[in-house]
C-alpha cells in the first residue's frame, strides 16, 4: 500500500524517467533500435528498481496509467530524435508491456493516438510481451494483439525460454519475434548447452518467420557465437547500458 501510494505520487510529480538501451544489428554492429526502461528517482529513497514496483503497479492496476505514461513519453522521445537526425527512419523503439496492459481493450487505440500525435507509424514500435500473456490466452488479449498488429506494431516475446515449454502458442498468436533471455547468452562460448538452446531457438524462429534478438550480450565472444548461430540482433552492455536520453543522443553525435 505504501509503495502504491508513493508510486502514484511519483507518476503525478515527475519522478519517473526512461532510460534507453541500444539494440544493434550484429553484422556491422549498426544501431537499429532502443529499449525503453523505466526508472524511478525517489527524492529520499534514491533509485527504486522496476523489478520492485512494476509488480505492484500490475497488482494494483496502476500499470494502466504508468504504461500510458511510458508509451507517450517514449514516442515523444523517438519523434524528437528523428527530428534532430539522431536516429534513422528504420530505427525502432521497444516498449515493455505487462499482461494487464494487454488485457485492456483501450490499448491499441491509445497507442494509435500517441503515434499519430508524434507523426510516427506503428512499424517504428516493438512491444515486448511476456510468455505468460500467451499461455493465459484470454480472448480480450487475443483481440488486443491482433489490433496492435493491425497498426503495424511488432510484438516480441521477452525473456524467451524462461517461462513455459509449450511452443505452440508462438503459432497461435500474432507475434513477430522473440528475445532470447540473457540467462542463455551468458554461457555462450563456455557452456555447450546454452549454445544448443540458442541454435534451437534460431531454427524454430526461422521456421516460423520470427525475428530473434539476443539480450544480455556482454562480450565480443558471445557476440561472435550469436552471429555464427544466425541471430540477427543483439542488446547488452557490450554496446551500451541503459542510458538517459541526453547521453544517448550525445553518443550518436560524435563531437566535431
Ligand atoms: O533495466 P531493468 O532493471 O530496468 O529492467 C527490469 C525489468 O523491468 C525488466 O524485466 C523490464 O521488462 C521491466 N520493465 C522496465 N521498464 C518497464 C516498463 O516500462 N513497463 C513494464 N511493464 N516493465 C518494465
Ligand atoms: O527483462 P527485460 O529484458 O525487459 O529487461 C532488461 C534488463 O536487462 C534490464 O534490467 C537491463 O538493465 C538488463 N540488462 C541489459 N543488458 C544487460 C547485460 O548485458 N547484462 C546484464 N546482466 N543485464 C543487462
Ligand atoms: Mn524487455
Ligand atoms: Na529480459
Amino acid at each position: 500500500i505504501e509503495l502504491e501510494l508513493s508510486l502514484r505520487h511519483a507518476l503525478a510529480h515527475d519522478q519517473l524517467r526512461l532510460a534507453y538501451q541500444p539494440i544493434v544489428r550484429l553484422s556491422g554492429a549498426r544501431l537499429t533500435g532502443v529499449e525503453a526502461l523505466i526508472r524511478w528517482e525517489h527524492p529520499t529513497r534514491g533509485t527504486i528498481a522496476p523489478t520492485k514496483f512494476i509488480p505492484v503497479a500490475e497488482e494494483t492496476g496502476l500499470i494502466t496509467d504508468l504504461g500510458r505514461w511510458v508509451m507517450r513519453e517514449a514516442l515523444r522521445q523517438l519523434a524528437e530524435w528523428r527530428r534532430n537526425d539522431v536516429v534513422t527512419d528504420e530505427f525502432w523503439l521497444s516498449i515493455n508491456v505487462s499482461p494487464r496492459q494487454l488485457r485492456d481493450p483501450r490499448l491499441p487505440g491509445e497507442l494509435a493516438e500517441a503515434l499519430a500525435e508524434n507523426g510516427l507509424s506503428g512499424e517504428s514500435v516493438m512491444l515486448e510481451i511476456t510468455e505468460s500473456v500467451m499461455v493465459d490466452g484470454s480472448q480480450v488479449t487475443d483481440q488486443v494483439m491482433a489490433d496492435l498488429r493491425g497498426l503495424g506494431v511488432r510484438l516480441v516475446v521477452d525473456d524467451f525460454g524462461t517461462g513455459f515449454s509449450a511452443l505452440g502458442y508462438l503459432r497461435r498468436h500474432p507475434v513477430t519475434g522473440v528475445k532470447i533471455d540473457r540467462s542463455f547468452v551468458g554461457g555462450l562460448g563456455t557452456n555447450p548447452e546454452d549454445e544448443e538452446i540458442v541454435r534451437a531457438v534460431v531454427a524454430m524462429s526461422s521456421a516460423l518467420g520470427l525475428t530473434v534478438v539476443a539480450e544480455g550480450v556482454q562480450t565480443q565472444s558471445q557476440r561472435d557465437v550469436l552471429q555464427a548461430l544466425g541471430v540477427v540482433y543483439g542488446q547488452g552492455w557490450l554496446w551500451g547500458r541503459p542510458q538517459d536520453p541526453e547521453t544517448f543522443a550525445r553518443l550518436r553525435r560524435p563531437a566535431a
